[in-house]
């Protein structure tokens, strides 16, 4: 480099470092290009935090200035998003197997989606010869502390079997996978606010027999719907409470006393006192306290699992139940910290409930409905509510296909008496919105920035793909006193929700870290075959008929270019990266043998399988990671069986 160019590079970061452009603006581009970059991004970028939600395109070579968490539905993954741009940056497996990366096939990732299965599902998942089961991942929620996000986990549930999965967000991958016994469709899944995440609420949808064993069948009166609350360190269940009606929706407040359920009934008349009509749905309120108490005091019964199960039902000191109109949905709390909104689906109404009146609920003091203090009609369908900073509610409208952007405070006067009309703005989305999300909204940070908008049908806003169309997620500028729609994105099925996480939240790594406890299995494996160091191992170590080999790769090379088994070996196959540069990521890929994952910078991973059939077999690796790395491959030599 001329010291005339490093005068002109200094020169260039100082500006830089004025105006706040990203220093990659720089990197690799010349000095005519950097300096044009600047200036463009100095003209289209405003700096006052008023307009900076105006401004939706991310340049190239620009970053977002959000995460966004989106569910896929029943394709069973999470989706990184880029927001503003609406980029989908990454995908994380969870509830699928996962071709790229091997998720459902190494022996890491297998350990993760077997260990807490619950008897009947591991008959079922070897019955199967292993293959993962399906997954439905509804509500990727991330870890609180003090009421917004603290960047350590996201939790997600799977309605199709029962499951609550935890990702990692160093790197952005699943370390925690449970059954929920005595439930049945875990849906509604929330994390608490505070003090901190701690438990992890999810609701079971459906009703089953407690326990579900042959003995209660075709008998309705003896289903139970189950609440349960997870502890979100250990990711073992706390505890559970069986309720009247099914579960739908939860979310928790910010005091950390109750967690809200909406509750929809389909019984009629069972075995409660004091129900004033056979179609009245609920929120149900649960006391977190009472429950914690009524557990120390042995006050709970125990089925599978071994679980405490607290009977919650109408009338019982751990729950209240909130009559709300025909089948209520989303259950949104309010970054006030005071204002649960209960979102009324079947009717064209939302019911904003006061957390602080709760406390006089339970103790008899006001009727359940006391603590009710507006309930504005919005429109058709209203589904779930998101919020900005300046008390304003965002409701999706299913049936009427908009987004109505409404004042709590203008509703609460409605409520009581006032002529004020609560709504102040709706727009059209295309088509059919489910979710919603605002940036930061389901926290006390919220910044009244963006609204997503979930839309379950696409229809006619992109060309043509056949009789399965994606979904359409709207990214809506919510900055000013009319929302303005400023983006359609297509999305494979089906982001059910997504929450949009402010980027100085979450800090990933580059690379792994060594000493990360996810490479134990592989350490202590190694030591016991005399192997000191994962990293420079290259070993194939015969035990009976089981071999493992060991090898390391560094682009462009696998550190064994051959091994030698014999047919019918049980092989394992360990790779090391031993490659610390961001980005580096290799593979290991075994031809025809469904034999392929992903090996990151500094990463650790296996898979098994059984070495069949006789001759010669290539390896290689499948992340295009260096000018050679066509190159980078070995064999597998497999003696025949001698006759
Ligand atoms: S629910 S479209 Cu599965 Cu989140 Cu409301
Ligand atoms: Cu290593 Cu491609």
């Amino acid at each position: 480099m001329s010291d005339n160019k490093k005068t002109d590079d200094v020169k260039k970061l100082n500006e830089v470092k004025k105006t706040g452009v990203s220093r990659r603006l720089l990197l690799g581009g010349s000095a005519a290009a950097a300096g044009a970059g600047v200036l463009a991004l100095k003209a289209g970028l405003p700096s006052t935090p008023a307009h900076a939600a105006s401004k939706t395109a991310v340049a190239p070579g620009d970053l977002d200035e959000y995460y966004g968490f989106w569910s896929s539905g029943q394709a069973g993954e999470v989706r990184i998003m880029g927001v503003p741009s609406m980029r989908e940056l990454m995908r994380i497996p969870v509830f699928n197997r996962c071709s790229a990366t091997g998720w459902g096939q190494t022996n890491e990732s297998l350990k993760i989606l077997t260990e807490n299965m619950l008897p009947h599902e591991r008959q079922y998942w070897q019955d199967k010869g292993g293959i993962p089961l399906s997954g439905d991942l509804h509500h990727p929620h991330m870890s609180f502390t003090n009421g917004t996000y603290d960047g350590r986990y996201i939790f997600v549930n799977d309605t199709a079997n029962t499951r609550v999965a935890r990702i990692r967000c160093d790197i952005m991958k699943v370390d925690k996978i449970i059954s929920i016994p005595n439930a049945s469709g875990i849906h509604g899944l929330r994390p608490q606010k505070f003090p901190r995440t701690g438990y992890v609420f999810a609701n079971g949808e459906h009703r089953g027999p407690l326990p579900n064993d042959g003995t209660v069948l075709d008998d309705p009166k003896n289903y139970h719907a189950v609440f349960t609350a997870i502890d979100g360190d250990t990711m073992k269940v706390a505890w559970q409470v069986m309720v009247d009606g099914n579960l739908d929706n939860v979310d928790a407040d910010y005091q950390g006393k109750y967690a809200v359920s909406s509750c929809y009934n389909s019984e009629e008349g069972v075995n409660l006192a004091g129900m004033t009509s056979s179609e009245q749905d609920w929120a149900v309120v649960f006391d977190i306290a009472a429950i914690e108490a009524g557990v120390k005091a042995g006050d709970f019964k125990t089925y599978d699992g071994g679980v405490p199960v607290l009977d919650g039902r109408k009338g019982s000191k751990y729950t209240i139940y909130i009559p709300i109109s025909n089948s209520p949905h989303g259950v949104n709390t309010a970054p006030d910290g005071h204002h649960i909104v209960v979102n009324g689906k079947l009717s064209p109404t939302v019911t904003v409930l006061d957390v602080r009146l709760f406390a006089d609920v339970f103790s008899g003091k006001l009727k359940p409905r006391g603590c009710v203090v507006a309930e504005p009609e919005l429109g058709l369908g209203p589904l779930h509510t998101a919020f900005d900073n300046k008390g304003n509610a965002y409701t999706t409208l299913f049936l009427d296909s908009q987004a109505c952007k409404w004042s709590i405070e203008k509703a609460k006067q409605q409520y009581a008496g006032k002529k004020v009309d609560p709504i102040l703005h709706k727009i059209d989305v295309h088509y059919q919105p489910g979710h919603n999300h605002t940036s930061m909204g389901e926290t006390n940070k919220a910044d009244g920035k963006w609204l997503v908008s979930l839309n379950k049908f696409s229809k006619d806003r992109y060309i043509n793909v056949g009789p399965l169309k994606p979904e359409n997620d709207q990214l809506i500028d919510i900055s000013g006193d009319k929302m303005k729609l400023v983006h359609d994105g297509p999305t494979f099925a089906e982001p059910h929700d997504c929450i949009i996480v402010h980027r100085s939240v979450v800090n990933p790594s580059h690379i792994y870290d060594r000493a990360d406890p996810m490479f134990d299995d592989l350490k202590k494996m190694a030591k016991k075959d005399g192997i000191g160091n994962l990293e420079d191992a290259e070993h194939v170590i015969r035990d009976g008929n089981k071999v493992r080999v060991y090898m390391h790769s560094v682009a462009p090379n696998f550190s064994l270019e051959k091994f030698t088994v014999k047919q019918g070996d049980e092989v394992t196959v360990i790779v090391t990266n031993i490659d610390d540069v961001s980005d580096l990521t290799h593979g290991f890929t075994l031809d025809s043998h469904g034999i392929a994952f992903e090996i990151g910078p500094q990463q650790s991973a296996s898979a098994t399988f059984k070495a069949d059939m006789p001759g010669v077999h290539w390896f290689y690796c499948q992340w295009f990671c260096h000018a050679l790395h066509m190159e980078m491959r070995g064999r597998m030599i497999v003696e025949p069986k001698a006759t």
